[in-house]
């Protein structure tokens, strides 16, 4: 199988780290967003949305969304588990990853589409006010997760998951390439990204 990608793009580093904690091997295909290579008619016929990653299995059958494409490859690969074992545990990972996509993620996203990175692009209008909001809400969300690593060692509880995944490539980003660093007074945050910074998967996509 093949796995459109490109240096530094968060999304598909989140599905890179999963299969390399499945230990699975994989073709990768370097996709040229500066070309504009991921809205041609061909990639276009692969996912619609023209957005990386999307994998490709040796049928021609294509697959996009990071979460979806990750949930593929538990099914075909189900060790080790990083969906969650009985029906609560699932439900409950899939409640975490939904928050980090949908509360932190969209945030970054805000504040990386109006940031200087993507303004010298000129695709799009800036919003500098926007942005203000979404450092802030990312700031906000920072403290919450460091509040909830107090208790728990993972993003999901006691156990690693595809949420840890999902967080871990979100603050790498939001860290490098938006200007969005935890502090370091969060202290049970970064407790957190060292245990899962470590771990020999993560090692191997950095
Ligand atoms: N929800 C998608 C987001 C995919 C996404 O936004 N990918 C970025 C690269 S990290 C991209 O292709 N951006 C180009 C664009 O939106 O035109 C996922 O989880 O995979």
């Amino acid at each position: 199988m093949k796995l459109y990608d490109s240096a530094g793009a968060p999304n598909p580093w989140r599905v890179k780290v999963f299969l390399a904690e499945k230990g699975v091997a994989y073709e990768t295909v370097a996709c040229d967003m500066s070309k504009g290579e991921h809205k041609t008619p061909a990639f276009l016929a692969k996912n619609p949305s023209g957005k990386i990653p999307v994998l490709e299995l040796d049928d021609g059958r294509c697959l996009a969304e990071s979460v979806a494409i990750c949930r593929y490859l538990e099914g075909v690969y189900p060790a080790p588990n990083l969906f969650g074992d009985d029906a609560f545990e699932q439900g409950f990972i899939e409640m975490r990853n939904r928050q980090i996509e949908l509360e932190l993620w969209s945030q970054i996203g805000t504040s990386w589409v109006n940031g200087p990175i993507v303004a010298k692009l000129g695709r799009f209008t800036q919003n500098p006010l926007a942005k203000e909001i979404s450092d802030k809400n990312v700031e906000r969300y920072y403290g919450r997760l460091d509040d909830e690593f107090a208790a728990h060692v993972y993003v999901a509880g006691e156990r690693y998951s595809v949420a840890d995944i999902s967080l871990l490539a979100a603050v790498n980003f939001a860290t490098r390439m938006v200007a969005l660093k935890p502090s370091n007074e969060l202290k049970h945050l970064w407790r957190w990204h060292s245990l899962v910074s470590a771990r020999p998967a993560v090692q191997a996509c950095l």
